[in-house]
């Protein structure tokens, strides 16, 4: 298996060089934590069946040593079924629940909402044989024509940034989604950041979001995979009068976020909610 530790990885990537998908992205960082080599096939979105030789429509796709694996997590299990003496992307199964839960989770909250607010860059950003079809499967897949759809996001970029406040609340308590140290939880969410910075031609983020040291380091694992010189920066969001805060200067509160640790620890809402 993986001959001279190297795995072919079928990339999708746009004009500028930079992976696009979520799903590659996620899937390259799990072959990095893994440890392989990658013998890269580059190429955009069309003529995926003939660079597979008609395996697959959808990217990523991987071939181990002659064998196909296809799907992101097709891949990841594959990986880790195959290679158990190597590092574990889902180091337990509840990880793999609880990964596609917060997955879904971002996908409704901000990977969906960016998309409809970089989609004309994104097709523009694809290499320039694909841009017919992007246009016109993405028009298909959001209803109307890619500029009505991208219009007006900066309306909509704080609200997305607003609703990201869960995720920064996790992060608050734990070095990596995986704890002490990063998993496919990690690269699995992270896919959807590079994702959007790789077509954000207006960043998503405020320069001072927290979330910006788990991006920032996740971008610098395994010698900077994440740092492609195609990606736009995601940090820069300026908050407009009337805008929400792009981010929550709160401090935890309340018994869902704030420990018990005796009463001193809960005085000041007792008071609150005793009050005559
Ligand atoms: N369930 C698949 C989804 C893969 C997928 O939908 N990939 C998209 C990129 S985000 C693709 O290959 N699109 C090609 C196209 O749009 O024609 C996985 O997790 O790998």
């Amino acid at each position: 298996m993986a001959k001279d530790n190297r795995i072919t990885f079928y990339d999708l990537a746009l004009s500028t060089g930079a992976t696009i998908s979520p799903f590659v992205w996620a899937t390259k960082y799990a072959l990095a934590h893994k440890g392989f080599d990658l013998d890269v096939v580059p190429g955009g979105f069309t003529g995926i069946m003939e660079r597979t030789g008609g395996k697959t429509e959808r990217l990523p796709a991987i071939v181990d040593d002659g064998k196909w694996v296809l799907d992101s997590w097709g891949i990841v299990e594959y990986l880790d079924d195959t290679y158990p003496d190597r590092p574990a992307l889902i180091p337990h199964p509840g990880i793999a629940t609880l990964t596609r839960f917060l997955d879904t989770w971002l996908w409704s909250t901000a990977t969906g909402p960016w998309m409809f607010c970089y989609c004309q860059d994104y097709r523009d950003l694809s290499l320039p044989q694909d841009h017919d079809y992007v246009t016109s499967s993405r028009e298909l897949m959001l209803g109307r024509k890619l500029e009505d759809v991208q219009a007006g996001r900066e309306d909509r970029l704080p609200q997305i940034s607003a609703a990201l406040e869960p995720l920064r609340k996790a992060l608050r308590e734990a070095k990596w989604l995986g704890g002490d140290e990063p998993n496919y939880a990690d690269y699995r969410i992270l896919g959807n950041f590079l994702f959007t910075a790789s077509v954000a031609k207006t960043p998503a983020l405020a320069t001072d979001d927290p979330l910006r040291d788990w991006v920032d380091r996740c971008f610098d694992l395994f010698g900077g995979l994440g740092r492609h010189p195609g990606l736009f920066p995601l940090f820069g969001l300026e908050r407009r009068e009337g805008d929400p805060e792009l981010f929550s200067t709160i401090g935890p509160w309340g018994g869902q976020e704030k420990r018990n640790t005796g009463p001193e620890s809960t005085r000041a809402e007792t008071e609150r909610i005793t009050r005559k």
